[in-house]
């Protein structure tokens, strides 16, 4: 598959300023300028970055508890991310939803919800609305492999399945669900064997190459819009912090957290395109620099950002 150009460095930048907002977050988090639990996805940025650049901007998403990569990636405004976070009015849920609530249906972003399961099931709501309007709209539905262990998640793709709903059901494999080992509590080595058992094409690829999400999720797409119905894929990857920030993690080792970051999918990506001169050191350095300003700026808009009036705690709910 070619890829032009400027989509290679959509990526690239795309995977940079999701790993600096996250840092950000962090360092925010540890100053105490965010309340709440915050769930972080540095390490696992390749996802969001090609998914995203697979679908066109009218296309939809739906994310998780760990979504905030997503949504920049989606189109989402760094300031309103940060200022939702801080719980300000001028977030982008206007400080009423925080981090695991992250939702854009502006620029396509559907929502996230704490409750494992009910991305999938949603997307069945969202990919019937599709279907009947015959809008050519897809649906991205990005879990993590903990969900596929929920009931809601078997109801969610064999409905899809059987109605032939235009979803991509894509699987964050970062292997742990909080501190439990996917493959201590499932007796398959493949979590792609799920979604064959409801018919639903399958494909594992590995979560840190950028490029092996951009074309499974571009095949996936296309035969959605074909009417073909979902696709499921498993990108296999590694979350390099806690499950929440504050997280000891006694449950894994040092040693296997720096072995996930020896797969840093930006470095790799970094260097495979300098490699083929789409990009120079140069130009490399600058995105980051631009990513890392870019944060510095959320964080200032956040901090001056008014609170909400308490007025308002009835209003824009259900
Ligand atoms: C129905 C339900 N059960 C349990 C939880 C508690 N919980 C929150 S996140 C999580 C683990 C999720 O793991 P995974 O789906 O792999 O996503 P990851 O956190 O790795 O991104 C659990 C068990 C929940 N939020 N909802």
């Amino acid at each position: 598959m070619t890829i032009a150009k400027e989509k290679l460095i959509w990526m690239y930048r795309t995977m940079e300023r999701h790993r600096e907002f996250e840092e950000g977050v962090a360092e925010q988090f540890d100053e105490g300028h965010v309340p709440g639990f915050v769930h972080l996805s540095q390490g696992q940025e390749a996802i969001a970055a090609g998914a995203m650049a697979a679908i066109n901007e009218d296309d939809y998403i739906i994310t998780t508890h760990r979504g905030h990569g997503e949504l920049l990636a989606k189109g989402g405004k760094p300031n309103e991310m940060m200022a939702e976070l801080y719980g300000k009015k001028t977030g982008v849920m206007k400080g009423k939803g925080g981090s695991m609530h992250f939702a854009d249906p502006s620029i396509g972003d559907i929502g996230a919800d704490g409750i494992l399961g009910t991305g999938p099931v949603m997307s069945c709501g969202v990919g019937l609305t599709s279907k009947l309007k015959k809008n050519g709209r897809v649906t991205v539905c990005f879990f993590g492999d903990g969900q596929t262990n929920t009931g809601r998640f078997h109801e969610a793709l064999n409905l899809a399945s059987a109605w032939k709903l235009p979803v991509v059901y894509l699987c964050e494999n970062n292997t742990y669900g909080e501190s439990t080992y996917i493959y201590d509590i499932v007796n398959i080595t493949k979590l792609t064997d799920r979604a064959l058992s409801y018919n639903i094409p399958s494909i594992e690829i590995d979560g840190n190459d950028v490029i092996a999400v951009y074309e499974a999720v571009t095949e996936a797409a296309a035969r959605a819009r074909k009417g073909e119905g979902p696709t499921f894929i498993e990108a296999k990857t590694c979350r390099w912090r806690g499950h929440y920030e504050g997280d000891t993690q006694t449950y894994r080792t040092e040693k296997e957290i720096a072995d996930c970051k020896k797969k840093d999918p930006i470095v790799r990506f970094r260097k495979d395109l300098i490699a083929r001169g789409v990009m120079t050191e140069a130009e490399a350095d600058k995105i980051h620099k631009e990513a890392v300003e870019e944060i510095v700026q959320a964080v200032k808009f956040a901090e001056e950002s008014p609170w909400p009036e308490p007025a308002e705690i009835y209003t824009d709910i259900y």
